[in-house]
């Protein structure tokens, strides 16, 4: 039986069994400071707003049976996987691999790298590591959403504009129904913010549709 959530621009019917939840990289070194977030000349504290909704909806959607998968963009120890174009945009001394506060900057298995405390994945719940923003390329990511059967996806996290909105773009693609809790969602910039939600649900819901974390939980509630 499907759940029907307030979205705009129109609500969207959902089906609980065919549907996960995506939470895209709540990681310590885009939210506190001295990771990359900070490193690109952010205000980081701005992301804090959405960990609060985040955290509710995230548990709301364990409570009624719907998996939770989790992202985090980094990169291997070697860098390896880090585009020349990409290191190139970093600032001098604080770029991707160098030391800083939290281990090196955007670096798998350092502490900056980790999800923060209060949106901590549950043990056996899916962690995608990803080179890149979007959480579909060079992942595993469509492998193992097709695989569970899921088709309805809940993306959220930060940043709004960057990482959430490559991923929403590239699972509409793919046939995947989207839908974004905007207050779930964070950005440095808010009007990229506003203007970024605005963006998913314009001309009848181009690659999505955008709701809130209390319209999720109350119509699965
Ligand atoms: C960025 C992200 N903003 N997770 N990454 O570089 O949005």
């Amino acid at each position: 039986m499907s759940v029907t959530v307030d979205a705009q621009p129109a609500p969207v019917a959902l089906d609980p069994a065919a549907t996960a939840l995506l939470v895209i990289d709540m990681q310590r070194d885009f939210l506190e400071p001295g990771g990359f977030g900070e490193s690109l000349g952010n205000d980081v504290s701005l992301l804090r707003a959405c960990v609060e909704p985040c955290g509710r909806l995230m548990q709301a959607m364990r409570a009624a049976g719907v998996p939770v998968l989790h992202t985090r963009e980094g990169h291997r120890p070697g860098l390896e996987d880090v585009h020349p174009e990409k290191q190139a945009r970093c600032a001098p001394g604080r770029k991707i691999g160098d030391a800083g506060p939290m281990g090196r900057i955007l670096v798998r298995g350092e502490a900056g790298h980790d999800i923060i405390e209060e949106l901590y994945p549950l043990p056996g719940e899916v962690v995608i590591d990803k080179p890149g923003k979007g959480a579909f390329f060079a992942t595993d990511l469509d492998l193992l959403l097709r695989s569970a059967g899921v088709r309805d996806l809940i993306v959220c996290g930060v940043t709004t504009e960057v990482c959430v909105h490559t991923t929403v773009r590239e699972a509409n693609d793919r046939g995947y129904r989207v839908l974004v809790p905007g207050d779930c969602c964070g950005s440095y910039f808010e009007e990229f913010h506003k203007v970024g939600l605005a963006m998913i649900s314009a001309q009848g819901g181009i690659f999505g549709a955008v709701t809130t974390a209390d319209a999720i939980i109350e119509a699965f509630g």
